[in-house]
């Protein structure tokens, strides 16, 4: 048999549909799912749509992490939705307040392995513990609950070669930073990030989970681990041995790409404002004035890394002119810094403590001052998503963000002369449960309880034959998911609401976007490379689809983005040739025959110009059908109940 890398092994023994060949389409079985708050009543409602009355997979779990600031009524009324699914389906539910779902599924459910599939772009943090994770929309983690395979591309699998050993006060997210700074945000699109080498038996599992998550930046499918002793020792200390599972590479494996990282020569880095891989050295950014830290998010949040700054924040203060914050991944998390006494040196120093929850990371909460440069452990820094659109946000390392929540600069934080700081792994981490609740061993007498909050799933017709409408909206590269359907604290807690949440596409970059898109009954929108970028919300879809967007034609898509536009049946296109991106202006009139989707190239009429372009897609014959029937879940529920 031809020898396998670990990514192809995983995909070999969950293959439903498709071969192992880079490029073509394939279909896989889904072993766990999670979800959370923001994106899970839509993936729920879904699911409820769908009409079963079990999930069916081995384990899902729904955790409530993002919208949790509860000012009025509408975060809590979808926690109590969710609660009320998680009971009636055969969820696990993980209460507000016990963790962020990529902390808390690594410490007690990640196992090596299997795969995840989650309604979240940073689930491949649970490649960190050799699981095949990946993150998509709610409607695609809805129908794997529903016991359907995920539909993907079949990755190429780029080898991380790691050699040598990080010094001290260099750290796991420098090497992600690095591989961002050479692979850049669109470098791992329609790739999985494998690390192999001797450099990785020196990263724990919440270290390798640190590059794993963070891959996410490089739009890669997944990113994964080998599952190795350590593997074994972190399982063992969260009481998990018995799901151990070694998996490394067969000897002769073969790689589509090969980057060779050599960690004794790396150095702090930090990435600059407005994307993550804009990465210099810190020493390159040393003395400029920092006003706000913040420090935790799914990235930087393990016992590990508030460990490290605990003991570099031990007997010293916060800098004046600096507010620092600090959430932590988990109750596991804070029960370790409390039991070993850490949790009050960090108390003591002056920093801030939120709940264990994403917080500033996705703008709730914590939002700089005016024009302040903030400094993050986190791993987005888009344009306004701290909820100050003049900030300047720059993502880095916990012993980065320390060295400048002490000093009010940006400060190399070997500069600091402090000792070398070891972290014993603990061979036992406290294992308490309890704020996950076990689904009912009554599920017919549970009551799905929906507030004024939570508003019926928009519906989409069936695809006529000709779209024709007005470019509404022209857009550079690199355009997030931020951009088109921003969060914070305002917008989140209308997740729920697309009608209402709708007043907010493009926000960022267009606030009159929502009125002209409904004035002129809709229309299309042009993109550049990398367009949708960012997080897994299927809402940067949905409430574009609500105001009447028909297609989306740009360079280039982002993987998770492109499956939740066919999802909610706006037809993503391509320009044949880039360089008819400059053919289309904003205002112009477009006309697009589509009555053979399924054959391209065709053609594209710009009805103000008076010129054909041709464009085109990668649809598969399961997507043309989706967009046909007005989008996947129509499609999905006569698939479920075949
Ligand atoms: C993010 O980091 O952008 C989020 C918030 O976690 C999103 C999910 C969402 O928008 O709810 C993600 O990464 O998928
Ligand atoms: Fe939460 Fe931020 Fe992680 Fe998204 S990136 S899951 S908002 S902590």
């Amino acid at each position: 048999m031809k020898p396998k890398n670990i990514a192809q092994k995983i995909i070999a023994a969950h293959l439903i549909e498709g071969e192992l060949k880079a490029s073509s389409p394939i279909a896989i079985r889904i072993d766990q799912t999670l979800t959370q708050d923001a994106t899970g009543t839509m993936a729920y409602l879904q699911f409820e749509a769908m009409g079963l009355d079990r999930v069916r997979t081995e384990l899902s779990v729904s955790y409530v992490d993002h919208n949790t600031l509860q000012s009025g009524f509408m975060n809590a009324d979808d926690h109590v939705y969710l609660q009320s699914v998680a009971a009636k389906y055969g969820i696990l539910f993980s209460r507000p307040g016990n963790g962020i779902c990529h902390q808390v599924h690594l410490e007690r459910f990640g196992q090596p392995g299997k795969t995840l599939l989650g309604s979240d772009s940073h689930t491949p943090t649970g490649g960190g513990i050799g699981m095949l994770a990946i993150g998509a929309g709610g409607l695609d983690v809805a129908l794997a609950m529903a016991g359907r395979p995920f539909h993907l591309t079949m990755p190429k699998v780029v080898q991380i070669h790691l050699t040598g050993k990080l010094s001290p006060f260099v750290s796991a997210k420098d090497i992600i930073l690095e591989v961002l700074r050479r692979l850049t945000v669109k470098g791992g699109v329609g790739k999985v990030m494998e690390y192999t080498g001797d450099g990785v038996s020196t990263l724990s599992v919440p270290e390798r989970a640190t590059i794993t998550n963070m891959g996410a930046e490089l739009g890669a499918t997944s990113s994964i681990f080998p599952s190795d002793d350590i593997t074994r020792q972190f399982l063992k200390s969260q009481e998990r041995e018995d799901q151990f599972l070694p998996l490394i590479a067969d000897p002769e494996a073969e790689y589509d790409e090969i980057l060779e990282i050599n960690l004794n020569s790396l150095e702090p880095m930090i990435a600059k404002p407005h994307m993550p891989d804009l990465v210099v050295s810190v020493r390159e950014l040393k003395g400029t004035p920092v006003k706000q830290v913040a420090m935790g998010s799914c990235t930087n949040s393990s016992f590990r890394d508030l460990s490290i700054i605990a003991s570099m924040l031990k007997g010293r203060k916060v800098h004046p002119t600096v507010s620092a914050a600090l959430t932590a991944g988990s109750r596991q998390v804070v029960s370790m810094l409390m039991a070993n006494g850490q949790w009050s040196d960090i108390i003591a120093s002056g920093v801030r403590i939120l709940e264990n929850v994403c917080g500033p990371c996705i703008g709730m909460g914590f939002s700089p001052p005016s024009e302040a440069v903030s400094l993050r452990t986190f791993n987005r820094n888009f344009t306004g998503r701290s909820g100050t659109k003049s900030a300047s946000v720059y993502l880095c390392s916990p012993e980065t963000a320390v060295a400048a929540a002490l000093t009010g600069e940006i400060t190399d934080p070997r500069d600091l002369d402090l000792p070398p700081i070891q972290i014993s792994v603990p061979d036992q981490f406290p294992i308490d449960d309890s704020m996950i609740l076990q689904p009912s061993e009554k599920p017919e007498s549970i009551k799905i309880i929906r507030g004024p909050n939570i508003k019926p799933l928009p519906q989409k017709e069936p695809l006529p034959e000709k779209l024709t409408g007005e470019v509404l909206l022209k857009v550079e590269d690199d355009i997030t998911t931020d951009h088109i359907m921003p969060a914070g604290a305002k917008i989140l807690p209308l997740r729920s609401n697309i009608p209402a949440i709708s007043e907010y596409v493009f926000e960022v970059i267009d606030p009159t976007f929502p009125q002209r898109a409904r004035k002129a009954g809709g229309g299309f929108v042009i993109g550049g490379h990398n367009y949708g970028q960012g997080s897994s919300r299927e809402h940067a879809a949905l409430a574009p689809m609500a105001l009447g967007v028909k297609a989306v034609i740009t360079k280039s898509f982002a993987r998770i983005h492109l499956a939740n536009l066919i999802n909610f049946g706006i037809i993503p296109l391509t320009f044949v040739n880039e360089a008819d991106y400059e053919k289309i202006d904003q205002g112009d009139q477009l006309e697009l025959d589509v009555t053979g989707l399924d054959k391209t190239p065709f053609s594209l009429k710009n009805v103000t110009q008076n010129i054909e372009i041709p464009v085109t897609h990668a649809l598969t014959e399961r997507d043309v059908a989706m967009i046909c029937a007005g989008g996947a879940l129509s499609y999905a529920k006569e698939q479920v109940h075949q």
